[in-house]
């Protein structure tokens, strides 16, 4: 069974108690809920994780060797920042799709800057909670044809 490991970055654990106009009113909670009923419909083995640590992400991309098919990472502000997770995709050999509640380009200039573009398969930004269900389904599309 294909197996899609969804990985959450800095400060998305609050999603839902601050900063609606921006982020909405859906919690991490409701977001896992919504992706593991979505994986069920796929016919996907899911996981889903959040840190606030860089380094602690890192391990999660290394531990997702051989464990998974296919990474989609919400890196949030370390999207911007950080050459440790563009250096940890690169090393593991499972495919990666880069994923953004907001519309990053239509934001601060400092937020159209990803460090993790260039080793991810695409980008998906700006649809809200219902970019991971999106994301699932263009992992899956990926995998299928990429065989
Ligand atoms: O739009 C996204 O998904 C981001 O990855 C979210 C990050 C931001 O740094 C990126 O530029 C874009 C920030 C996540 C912060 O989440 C909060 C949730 C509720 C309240 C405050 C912050």
């Amino acid at each position: 069974m294909t197996a899609i490991l969804i990985l959450n970055g800095p400060n998305l654990n609050l999603l839902g108690t601050r900063q609606p106009d921006v982020y909405g009113h859906t919690t991490l909670a409701d977001i896992e809920a919504m992706c593991r009923n979505k994986a069920k419909a796929l016919g996907i083995e899911l996981g889903f994780g959040q840190s606030n640590h860089e380094g602690a992400l890192v391990d999660e991309i290394h531990g997702a060797r051989g464990r998974f098919d296919g990474i989609i990472l919400n890196a949030g502000a370390y999207t911007h920042t950080s050459v440790a997770l563009r250096d940890a995709i690169s090393s593991v050999d499972v495919p990666m799709i880069e994923l953004h509640l907001s519309n990053v380009h239509a934001r601060e200039e400092f937020r159209h800057k990803s460090f993790i573009s260039a080793v991810a398969v695409g980008v998906i930004c700006g649809f809200g909670a219902r970019g991971y269900a999106l994301a699932l389904e263009a992992m899956l599309g990926h995998l299928e044809s990429s065989g």
